[in-house]
């Protein structure tokens, strides 16, 4: 074999790897409940989900089983292509979204500006070396400062859900804007325990930001091909069971065991310290506020009426429709399902927005409405407490 043949057919092996990876967002435009059980079963990951529609992500080379099956069409036969505005875009000087560096940068000032009452810690390692890093944001400690109530807001569990990094960030400048002047901001300061994770699994984060921005997972290599654990499906609270894949490639895999990644495990083990009476998880998109079960729609949450209850109160203020978990798509190994179960929390997932990537002009007005959501759970932990 000559050269030239030789280059040919590394090309054409090089090509089928890189086209059998390639996703496709598709829509099915008539799918009941058990459809949409079935197919969240097989471990797809269902993007939205419209009354005479629904979207999702599959290989692109099992397009024509979907076709045939559910008469499904392409909305994108390359799922990268749906962020085709932000390809040329330099994220340090021209968007809104913060980098990881960016990220950095703010809680340091944060910390500089306001160091009686935030402090910058680092929970983890992510599996590239990137800190996983938290604010803690708490005044006037004293003897008994130690039993302070904990409340726990997180974002940037999944790659491409960069508002989810957002609104966590802004959250922080506002409490730390707001402590002395505002009357309940100061109280929740001094009573609480506020720990803001904007960016919990910061290598996909900046996969999704500099390589491919429809990346959802991980970057941890766990197989000869593929890269990645969905961080959602790798909580340790009925693993597996539901919603998830056991296929290294999937979108979303739940990894070889529970908490098999750096940034799960950090966020775990903050959580067994620090006990948190409540949380938010961000993630994106579709305006809705979550409360567990997710795993089962067939066991409702001992504290089912508490929750729906605070949820519901947190939805006023940004008009997003607060349901149960399992009711969207049943999922196991979410973070709300364990922080709940195991640590008692009442844990709450947001769908923030309309899109993994709104605009920028949109971005201040999401975060506006959401900090006021959050702000409603801080008023909550008292009532929650009891
Ligand atoms: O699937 C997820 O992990 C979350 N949705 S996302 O589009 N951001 O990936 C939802 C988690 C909540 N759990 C269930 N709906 N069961
Ligand atoms: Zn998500």
């Amino acid at each position: 074999m000559n050269k030239k043949t030789v280059s040919i057919i590394l090309f054409v092996l090089f090509s089928l790897v890189v086209f059998s990876n390639q996703l496709s967002l598709i829509e099915i435009p008539t799918i009941d409940s058990e459809l949409l059980s079935i197919v969240s079963e097989e471990g797809y990951e269902i993007t939205e989900i419209k009354e005479n529609s629904t979207q999702l992500i599959i290989p692109f080379d099992e397009f024509s089983k979907f076709k045939e099956k559910y008469n499904a069409v392409f909305v994108f036969e390359n799922a990268d292509d749906i962020f085709s505005e932000y390809f040329n875009l330099n994220l340090e000087t021209e968007s809104v979204y913060h980098t990881y560096e960016q990220m950095e940068k703010v809680m340091d000032e944060l910390v500089k500006n306001h160091s009686e009452f935030i402090s910058k810690h680092t929970i983890g390692k992510s599996y590239e070396g990137r800190e996983i890093w938290a604010l803690k944001i708490t005044a006037e400690y004293d003897e008994f400062s130690e039993h302070k109530p904990a409340v726990l807001f997180m974002g940037g569990h999944h790659a491409r859900e960069w508002i989810s990094v957002e609104v966590p960030i802004e959250l922080a400048v506002y409490i730390a804007e707001n402590y002395k002047s505002d009357k309940s901001i100061t109280d929740y300061v001094n009573n609480y325990e506020i720990w803001i994770i904007p960016m919990v699994n910061p290598d996909g984060v900046v996969y999704s930001q500099n390589n491919y921005k429809y990346w959802r997972k991980t970057r941890r290599p766990v197989s000869n091909t593929a890269f990645g654990v969905d961080p959602n499906r790798n909580y340790g609270y009925h693993w597996g069971e539901t919603g998830a894949s056991s296929y290294p490639s999937s979108d979303t895999y739940k990894g070889e065991k529970p908490f098999s990644e750096n940034c799960t495990q950090a966020v775990r083990d903050l959580a067994y310290e620090k006990k948190f009476v409540a949380s938010i998880s961000y993630h994106s998109y579709g305006e809705l506020i979550l409360y567990p079960y997710s795993y089962t729609n067939n066991v409702m949450a001992p504290d089912f009426e508490e929750l729906k209850k605070v949820a519901e109160e947190m939805a006023k203020y940004n008009n997003y429709n607060p349901i149960v978990s399992a009711g969207l798509y049943p999922a196991a190994g979410d973070s709300d399902d364990w922080l709940y179960s195991e640590i008692g929390t009442f844990a709450f997932t947001y769908e923030l927005a309309k899109s993994f990537i709104p605009n920028d002009y949109q971005v201040a007005e999401i975060c506006e409405v959401n900090i006021k959501s959050a702000v409603s759970l801080l008023d909550q932990i008292d009532m929650i407490l009891k």
